[in-house]
């Protein structure tokens, strides 16, 4: 399998609770090295391009004005299979549906508010990495 980097954002439900060292350090446990960073507030207009597959959904405008309410950290993920992997982590999109032990089952509130947002394939990340990070190398030694 080989190393591949995905994208990952702890949002803003997650920021509040205190929450952001416990995600990290359970993609650290997981084999997954954070190899960006930042820590910032999404501009709106920026956010509707992120989440432009969804323009349509009944729940757009909610997503985004959440999205945008609080600080959100912002990461490139680097490992084996890393997009597969990041998605086993998280769980499922609503907490309650989320395995025991997911990062939306730990710290999910509802499915808005699920703590965090991971690409849904080699292709997304390559997408949403490019929308919030300059660069194309990340670390990953
Ligand atoms: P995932 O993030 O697991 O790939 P998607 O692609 O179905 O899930 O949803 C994209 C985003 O839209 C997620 N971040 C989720 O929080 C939000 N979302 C999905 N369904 C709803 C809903 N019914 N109400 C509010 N937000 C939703």
């Amino acid at each position: 399998m080989a190393t591949e980097t995905t994208f990952s954002i702890i949002k803003p439900n997650a920021v509040k609770k205190n929450a952001i060292g416990g995600i990290i350090s359970l993609f650290e446990k997981n084999g997954l090295k954070i190899s960006a960073m930042k820590l910032t507030k999404i501009e709106k207009s920026q956010c509707e391009t992120f989440y432009a597959e969804h323009k349509e959904r009944p729940f757009f405008g909610e997503l985004v004005s959440f999205m945008t309410s609080g600080p959100v950290v912002l990461m490139a993920l680097t490992g084996e299979n890393a997009v597969l992997r990041n998605r086993e982590i998280m769980g499922a999109t609503d907490p309650k549906k989320a395995a025991p032990g997911t990062l939306r089952a730990l710290y999910g509130d509802n499915v808005g508010e699920n703590a965090v947002h991971g690409s849904d394939s080699a292709a997304s990340a390559e997408r949403e990495l490019k929308i919030f990070f300059e660069t194309k190398e990340f670390a990953n030694k």
